[in-house]
């Protein structure tokens, strides 16, 4: 077990190692030019790494609370070399991380007291819902548990199609109806059947793009509401997946769409190929909401369980 465990945390960590592979060559040649020709940590240097760390979309506020931070050392240490400024924002990134408790997940777990237990995935069009419903079902398959998937973006046939893919390749059942029936149907018959077959967990996919916003958030409450009749507290989990190639336009999604319906958990998608991983880091520190999971890659193994200490640890490294 515990070879296993170590085996398993190591490839982990080279998908994440690999899949930061952008944002940290992107980050660190711009940390490097803002500290050229500079041995000691001053206000240049200082101004410097703020814009280093706002174009690698962390984010304004989180970037100066960062900024803040280092200040202080500075402040203490009036000679702190640029030689030091690897280790100390690192420090402090993670110490800002740390300050935050928001039950993150540690691994593919799920309560004991919820079956099944019924995550919605919700999202703009394109983000990676359906990707992600599909490697969430491998990993939670993987753990043993029973999975049922629901077709509830109904507003395309190819995504009906897509999440079929997904459950022939990871072998777990589907529930679906034709294009253009009603979401609130489908997941009202997947969590029926799901209940019948005592499964563990319910993914339901949901359509990302309707005729405009209102609709879409008119169409996900009832979606919920009608869920409700088959078990009264689902959807237990209202996962929003951001893409995280999109930098401040996803922390966008994310104002947007938690202020329109109730989102529990987030997962950030696409760091792979992608030079904007810092908003990992903003995502986390600007929401009352935890990332739960982070998506580094196209296999299915490449999403993870989002941990903010393996994070900087693998950026840093
Ligand atoms: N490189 C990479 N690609 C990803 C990741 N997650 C999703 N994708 C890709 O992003 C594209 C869109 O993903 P989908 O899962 O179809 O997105 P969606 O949110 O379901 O889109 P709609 O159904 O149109 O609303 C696909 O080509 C995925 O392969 C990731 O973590 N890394
Ligand atoms: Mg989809």
């Amino acid at each position: 077990m515990s070879i296993f465990k170590k085996i398993f945390s190591s490839e982990k960590k080279e998908s994440l190692d690999k899949g930061l592979e952008k944002t940290k060559t992107s980050f660190f040649t711009k940390l490097g030019k803002a500290v050229a020709g500079k041995s000691r940590v001053d206000d240049d240097v200082l101004d410097n790494l703020e814009e280093v760390l706002v174009t690698s979309d962390v984010g304004v506020d989180t970037t100066l609370k960062i900024i803040e931070r280092i200040e202080q050392r500075v402040a203490a240490d009036k000679y702190m070399g640029t030689d030091e400024l690897n280790k100390i924002l690192r420090e402090e990134i993670a110490g800002l991380l740390s300050e935050t408790h928001r039950g993150e997940a540690t691994d593919f777990e799920l309560p004991e007291d919820k079956r099944p237990y019924v995550i919605m995935v919700v999202g703009v069009n394109g983000v990676g819902k359906t990707t992600t419903i599909g490697k969430l079902a491998h990993q939670f398959k993987a753990k043993g548990f029973s999975v049922v998937l629901g077709a509830a973006d109904t507003f395309r046939a190819a995504a009906i199609d897509q999440l079929q893919v997904w459950a022939d390749r990871v072998d777990v059942p589907i529930v679906k109806q034709k294009m253009g029936s009603d979401p609130a149907s489908v997941a009202f018959d997947t969590l029926s059947a799901a209940t019948a077959k005592n499964a563990d967990v319910v993914l339901i996919d949901t359509a990302g793009r309707l005729h405009n916003k209102v609709n879409l958030m008119n169409e996900l409450s009832k979606v919920k509401r009608v869920m409700q009749k088959v078990i009264p507290d689902a959807p237990h989990e209202v996962l929003l997946v951001l893409d995280g190639s999109t930098g401040q336009n996803a922390f966008e999604q994310a104002r947007q769409f938690t202020k329109a319906t109730e989102v529990s958990s987030l997962a950030v998608t696409k760091l792979d190929g992608t030079a904007k991983g810092g908003v990992v880091i903003g995502i986390s520190d600007q929401f009352q909401i935890p990332v739960k999971y982070i998506g580094v890659g196209e296999r299915v193994e490449d999403l993870q369980v989002f941990n903010k200490f393996e994070f900087v640890d693998s950026f840093f490294s």
